[in-house]
Parts: C-alpha cells; structure tokens; sequence
C-alpha cells in the first residue's frame, strides 16, 4: 500500500523574521500534500502575527491550527526588554505544556519542526512523545555557522576578531548580533543553550541554497564547524505561496504607483518590521533620497511594534518640512504593513535598499533585484555579508548599526544612491538565474522523504 502522507507539526516563536519561513514552509509542504498542524503560543506578541496565521489556515487545504496557550510569564526580572526575546522566554518556560498536545495530535504526528529560538527548551519534550524532531534555522548557513560554534567561542572571553572552524573568513566582534558581546544577556543565554544541542537534533532545516552560501553549507555538512551535526538540509528559496494580508492598508495604491515608473528605475527601501531608524537617521535618509534624483518607495517604521503605531509621529514632523511636496511625483512614502513580494516583483523596482533580514534577502535574489545593505541589528551583518559575497548586492560596512550611535549624511546617502543604481545589474540577475534553479531543484522534496523514513512505528 501507498505510505501515508507524512504529518508534520510546525512550532514557531515570534517575529515576522521567524513567522514568514514558517508559513512558506507550511504551504509548501501542505500544497505537496503533508499534513500541516501549524502550532501557535498565545497569545501572540502582535496583532499582525495573528492575521498571518489565519490567512495562511485560510488560503491551505492541509494547514491545521493549534494554539498553544502559554503559562504567564512575569518578565520583570528577565535581562533584556525586547518584546521578542521575552515571548521566546515565555515558550521556552512553557515548554512542558507541549507534550500533551504533541503526543494527542491526530492524525499521528510524523515530525516536528521548531524554531531554533525555541529548540533547546522543546527537544526535551518532543523525544519523551517521542517524535523526531527538526530545528527550522531562520536565517543564513553563516549566521547557523556562529550558532552552533558559539557555545564554544563564548567559553572563553570574546575575541576580537572570532574564528569559526571550517570558515576561510573571520568574523569581526563588531558584525554579530551586539546582545551576545554581554553574556548575561537573556539573548545570548538562549543563543547557547539553543546551539549547544542542535546535534541532537534529527536535522537542521534551512531557507538557503547550494549556489548562495555553497562553503558555508559544505562546512556545515562535513563536520568542520562543529563535529556531530545532524544533516543541514537546504530547501531554500521558499517561495512566497500564499499572498499576504494587506494588514498594514494601503499598499495597492503603492502597486499603482509603480505601474507608473519606468522600468527597473525605483529604488524600495525597507528596513524590516523591527527596526526604527531614529529620528536624525530619519530625516538624513530623507536628505539623501532628495539629492539623490532617485525614484523611491520608502516604508517608514517608527515603532518595533504593530500595537505602538497609533502613537506614531506626523510624516511632516519626521522628515523635516516641506520634504514630501518637493519629492511629489518620483518617490512615495509608506507607513504600515506593505506587500514586499509584489513590490519587489514589480518591474519598476530595480534596487532595494534592506536590512539583510534573512528573508528579505532572499526575496531579492529571487528576483534578482540587487541590494544595498544596511543592516540594523541582530544577524543582518552577517547576511549582509553573504549578499555582498554572493554578488547579490554592496554593503558600506562603515554606516552605524545598532548601539554605534553612526549618523550617516544625507549627502553621503545620496552619492551613494545614485551610484548604486546607476551600477550594473548582471551580477545580481545571476544569482537571480541561480536561485530559479535552485528553487526547481527539490530540496523540500528530500526533506520530505526524510519524514517517510524516520516516521516512528
Ligand atoms: Br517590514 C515588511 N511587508 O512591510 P525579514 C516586511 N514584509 O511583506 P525582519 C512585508 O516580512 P528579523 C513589510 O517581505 C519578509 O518576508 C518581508 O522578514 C515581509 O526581516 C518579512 O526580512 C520580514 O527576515 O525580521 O522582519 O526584520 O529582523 O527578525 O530577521
């Protein structure tokens, strides 16, 4: 008899950068006919998180939800105040809860796939169900590469420079995400713990591909990072299935305005849903787009979360004066939610300025649009790092990052600017060629068929 389809429960944590693999993971692997129970912890950090979720259960036959009510979490005392570090704290220490609702799944679960933020404080419980279980790594090989190297690096004091075995580059202190420099940070207590068991992992699953980070993968996979890791499994690019919700409103009228630009002539800016340039960098940015003559599309975030922008500023008081009239007809200024696959898919665009999130990075080498890197925090040094390699794009590693108090000029931003797209855009198609390959060549199938095999009887 035919194998029953493999059914397969996906634990995610918080964060759109977390959330977004998530859910194109979940599509693909329903639309090729896995059974989907997509597991939520409530309640959730933003409201946003929630309407994803129930577009995609909405849009998937296959998709199941299940929510995961999490115990209360007093996080007074916890040694960081970012709102997504605590809501990974508040999984973790729920973790027990879990079980139950694992081993009572039905139809019978086949796997798990966790959020790496989480994985440390889930494989316990999954191996006492017992269910194999995966890690899902929501960023680069070579963010992953730190991840599992870490635990030993952070043995000692942090160096200035950090080797990571297996990797012909150093890592500067200066390019990783900046909670780990603090080891009593809640950040860089979870980063470990979580590293520290990724080889007792079933695999590691991960949205990049051979032809974008191929040493790096190579490494990974024949135990020069760290001896013992369990197969790192790249299914990537996962493609943007389902279609967004328009939580943020009017983007439509974005779409339309770039049916009016000439091809390939506008440059989007973007820096991610958690980064809030400040208001100097805001009004420089502002500046350099001016002088800059540039077409733009601009997605403005001044909160870290969606539940704060109804506090927001005045356009006007953010920009300086007058900035929105002079600039009327060639660029376009958005606040909210925007959706960035149909823009960046759209053929006015033809560079994106971005944070190197992970999953913005490889909505760009999808599309072959190339990239001007300016990374805010956390691990987008170290993705901007991949893009410029990879050809995908130019980083100016001298422009600030977080905690560094760099304020670029306007003048500067808009020199650059106009240099970046005036520059040749091969490089950028073809790593867009390589990823269109990569995407036709079945690495979810291969996950897939690991599913089959390691199904317990
Ligand atoms: Br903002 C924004 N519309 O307005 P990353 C983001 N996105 O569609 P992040 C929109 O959210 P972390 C918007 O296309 C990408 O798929 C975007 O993920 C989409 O960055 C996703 O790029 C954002 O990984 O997360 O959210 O800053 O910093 O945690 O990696």
């Amino acid at each position: 008899a035919a194998a029953a389809a493999p059914q397969v429960a996906l634990l995610t944590s918080a964060g759109m950068g977390h959330l977004t693999p998530f859910l194109r993971l979940a599509a693909a692997l329903a639309s090729r006919g896995c059974g989907v129970t997509f597991i939520t912890p409530t309640p959730v950090v933003s409201a946003a998180e929630a309407r994803h979720v129930s577009d995609l259960v909405a849009s998937s036959d296959g998709v199941r939800p299940l929510e995961f009510p999490l115990l209360p979490f007093d996080s007074s005392s916890a040694a960081s105040t970012d709102p997504f570090f605590l809501q990974f704290e508040a999984i973790r220490r729920s973790a027990a809860l879990l079980g139950p609702l694992l081993s009572s799944a039905a139809p019978r679960l086949s796997a798990l796939i966790c959020d790496v933020s989480l994985i440390s404080a889930v494989l316990p419980v999954a191996a006492a169900v017992p269910l194999p279980t995966y890690v899902l790594f929501t960023s680069s090989a070579k963010m992953l590469s730190l991840c599992v190297s870490f635990p030993q690096i952070a043995a000692a004091s942090l160096p200035a420079i950090l080797k990571i075995p297996g990797l012909a580059e150093d890592l500067p202190l200066r390019s990783i995400p900046r909670p780990l420099r603090d080891p009593g940070n809640l950040f860089t207590t979870q980063f470990v713990e979580n590293g520290k068991v990724m080889p007792h992992a079933d695999g590691i699953v991960i949205n990049t591909w051979e032809a974008l980070e191929p040493a790096t993968l190579a490494a990974l996979n024949t135990g020069k990072v760290v001896p013992g890791l369990p197969p790192v499994v790249a299914i990537g690019p996962l493609l943007p299935e389902h279609s967004q919700p328009n939580s943020g409103g009017g983007d439509e009228d974005s779409l339309a305005w770039l049916d009016g630009q000439p091809t390939g002539s506008v440059v989007y800016l973007s820096f991610g849903s958690r980064t809030a340039l400040s208001p100097e960098q805001t009004r420089e940015l502002a500046a350099g787009l001016e002088s800059s003559g540039c077409q733009f599309l601009w997605v403005v975030k001044t909160k870290k979360l969606d539940k704060e922008e109804q506090e927001e500023q005045a356009m006007e008081e953010l920009f300086g004066d007058g900035f929105l009239r002079r600039v009327e007809g060639r660029g376009r200024v958005v606040k909210g939610w925007v959706d960035q696959g149909a823009i960046l898919t759209h053929p006015a665009v033809g560079g994106f300025v971005s944070h190197c999130g992970w999953n913005s990075v490889t909505e760009a080498a999808l599309r072959g649009i190339r990239v001007l890197a300016w990374p805010q925090l956390g691990d987008q040094r170290i993705n901007a790092g991949v893009v410029e390699k990879s050809g995908l794009g130019e980083w100016p590693m001298e422009w600030g990052w977080e905690g560094e108090r760099v304020l670029v000029q306007g003048e500067e931003i808009g020199r650059r600017l106009r240099r970046f797209m005036a520059s040749p855009a091969a490089a950028a198609a073809k790593v867009k060629d390589e990823t269109v390959r990569a995407a036709a060549a079945g690495g979810l199938e291969s996950l897939i068929a690991r599913f089959t095999k390691s199904r317990p009887t």
